[in-house]
């Protein structure tokens, strides 16, 4: 690992919003990562409840993109993957996994397709197969409880469930070939809400929650795996690195509620970038 850990984000470009490459570039910086950005698209707005929106499609760009950095003989400490444009863009990432993942490089697939119940409507079911493809050739998988469903190929669940359910949940997409999973929106105690945890190198398990804000919170998922990634690249368990994703992302949502801006446009994370760094500087906890 280099003094400053250098990551391949492989996500949408979206202007305004903040999801993406916008709160993964600032996030991974504030932990002191190297963030390389490889765009899957431009957009002018996210595709939640924003109508009207541009779109570029940058599948195109994305091979050639790769193939100057490695004639540039750039190594990558991890591989992050989010928000994809096409089909085929899946492919590419898992192509990319096997040019720039073999010196070991922590390969992390956020597999993007939707929340609440529902795929985006950016994403059609058919490319669910290839999505769940990709998360076999990677080191740790953050779906949300509506992805982890669409994965799994079963009906959407309700996010209450104790442990025992949430450990099982977690088995069963490990066993679709990723050895860490961590499951976002998951609840186990009433008011509250978190993210499942489980580790299958190790066995651990955990399912760290925090007080629960109703609403639908934009780019959350996004904060919460950048801020999961600077944690494991600093150091941090598995399990302590969701447990600090958890608690910056309840931050977000309790300060953007209590400000009353439009959640369309994004959680308020940049006024505590301070504790990430804080939390970083030095290591984490390792184990
Ligand atoms: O935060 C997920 C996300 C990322 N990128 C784009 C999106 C969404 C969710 O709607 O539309 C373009």
């Amino acid at each position: 690992m280099r003094p400053v850990p250098r990551v391949m984000a492989i996500h949408d470009l979206s202007g305004v919003g903040k999801c993406s490459l916008t709160v993964a570039l600032p996030i991974l910086s504030a932990m002191g990562a190297e963030v390389c950005a490889l765009p899957t698209a431009i957009l002018s707005t996210h595709t939640g409840g924003l109508s009207g929106y541009t779109y570029r499609d940058l599948t195109e760009d994305m091979e050639p993109m790769a193939a100057h950095w490695q004639s540039l003989g750039l190594r990558f400490d991890a591989l992050y993957s989010g928000w994809l444009g096409s089909a085929r863009q899946a492919d590419i990432v898992a192509d990319l996994f096997g040019r720039f993942g073999a010196n070991g490089a922590l390969k992390l697939v956020d597999p993007v397709m939707g929340d609440h119940g529902r795929l985006y409507s950016t994403y059609t079911p058919d490319r669910v197969a290839g999505m769940a493809a990709l998360c076999a050739q990677a080191d740790v998988i953050t779906p949300n409880l509506t992805e982890a469903c669409f994965l799994l190929g079963e009906p959407c669940r309700e996010e209450t469930m104790d442990a025992a359910q949430a450990r099982t949940l977690c088995e069963r997409l490990s066993a679709l070939g990723v050895p860490r999973v961590v499951v976002t929106g998951v609840s186990a105690h009433a008011g509250r809400t978190g993210a499942a945890a489980w580790d299958a190198r190790t066995g651990a398990f955990a399912l760290p929650e925090a007080p629960r804000v109703p609403g639908i919170w934009h780019g959350t998922g996004d904060v919460f795996g950048s801020v999961l990634l600077g944690g494991l690249l600093s150091g941090f368990s598995l399990l302590d690195a969701a447990a600090l994703a958890v608690d910056f992302v309840h931050g977000c949502i309790a300060r953007t509620q209590a400000l009353g801006t439009d959640p369309r446009f994004g959680v308020d994370f940049e006024r505590d970038l301070g504790s990430l760094m804080r939390a970083t500087t030095g290591g984490g906890c390792h184990g």
